[in-house]
């Protein structure tokens, strides 16, 4: 018995990771189907290496009967399909930032508060969170199980897929066009982003913070625990995939290296690389199309009485979007909350 799963946004680089690993991970699926805008309706995407699927127009699409609707297309447009999906008897799984911090939405990563899932009952809507708070918390969790998490001092080093498909295509150009003299001006990003650095991800606040800054602050404490201080500085770097996450640690209690590296390496979706050696840590290279949290440059932090600093690495299109909104569906069917729409 599978279930039919729509994929919203089945076009754009998210929503073809999530059809990608829908079938990598054999996902129970009775049906799929590829929703996008008008636009894009009628394109082919892929569903695993021999099926291709021709997508079809969101707009006039009807949830009914649907499970589970897998969606990536753009917060404004969640903003209005997923509540009509929800209605319609269908799951709504939102990698979007619209519904993250409603208290009735759960804001789920499966390796850290899978107990919050069964919220979900209220709207029918289940949040994916930020790609750069994904990672971060899967590493931060096992720490705050040994010695509870006072305070994390996080800087960033994003890769421009987290701006999407036109993102990766200026950092190309314009690496591209700086080898043949042709300047490329920056259309997507606010400064070049070939050979530079930007620090500045979505848009800037009252406070001065980025929108990105202050979604890694209220997204921990939303999934992992209310009283955790987060404070970020988020910066977007010339890497096509894989965020890097420069990490310092205060906790209440003391907590030893080994401590730390024991926790890891007992821990679900964490794999520690920490050689202490040239090369002895994971890149954002190597972190691309891989499932797990790397973890290196692990090391205490002298200048507070109680912490840590660590480097962690992930693929931000897969565990900071697609998988972890495909791991949240098969928890959904773990924990037995899933029940068939289409029945
Ligand atoms: C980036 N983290 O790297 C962003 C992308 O709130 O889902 C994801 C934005 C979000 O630009």
């Amino acid at each position: 018995m599978g279930y039919k799963v729509a994929v919203v946004g089945a076009t754009g680089a998210v929503g073809r990771e999530m059809l990608k690993t829908l079938a990598e991970r054999n996902f129970p699926v009775d049906e799929v189907i590829p929703l996008a805008s008008a636009r894009s309706a009628g394109q082919e995407v892929s569903f695993g290496e021999k099926k291709v699927l021709k997508v079809q127009n969101l707009e006039t699409f009807d949830f009914t009967g649907t499970d589970i609707g897998l969606f990536s297309p753009g917060a404004s447009i969640s903003a209005v399909h997923a509540p009509r999906a929800a209605a319609q008897g269908c799951v709504v799984i939102d990698n979007t930032s619209h519904f993250r911090m409603e208290p009735d939405v759960p804001l789920v990563v499966p390796e850290v508060n899978p107990h919050h899932l069964a919220q979900f009952r209220k709207r029918n809507i289940i949040a994916n969170p930020n790609c750069s708070t994904i990672q971060m918390v899967v590493a931060l969790k096992p720490l705050h199980e040994v010695a509870r998490i006072k305070r994390v001092v996080v800087s960033t080093y994003q890769s421009t897929s987290g701006g999407g498909k036109e993102a990766m295509d200026e950092l190309f150009l314009q690496t591209k066009s700086s080898f043949v003299h042709q300047p490329a001006e920056p259309q997507i990003f606010t400064k070049p982003i070939a050979f530079n650095v930007i620090p500045h991800i979505d848009k800037f606040m009252d406070d001065g913070f980025t929108k990105e800054e202050w979604k890694m602050t209220v997204e921990t404490r939303k999934i992992l625990d209310p009283d955790i201080k987060v404070v970020a500085t988020c910066v977007r770097v010339p890497v096509f995939i894989g965020h890097a996450e420069a990490v310092h640690v205060e906790f209440e209690a003391p907590i030893t290296e080994a401590q730390a590296l024991a926790a890891w390496r007992k821990a679900p979706g964490i794999t520690v690389f920490d050689k202490r050696e040239d090369g002895g840590y994971m890149t954002p290279l190597e972190a691309a199309g891989e499932d797990d949290t790397y973890v290196s440059r692990l090391r205490k932090d002298p200048t507070v009485e109680n912490g840590l600093a660590f480097w962690c690495v992930a693929d931000n299109l897969r565990k900071g979007a697609a998988l972890n909104a495909v791991q949240i569906a098969e928890a959904l069917v773990k924990q037995g909350l899933l029940e068939k729409a289409s029945a």
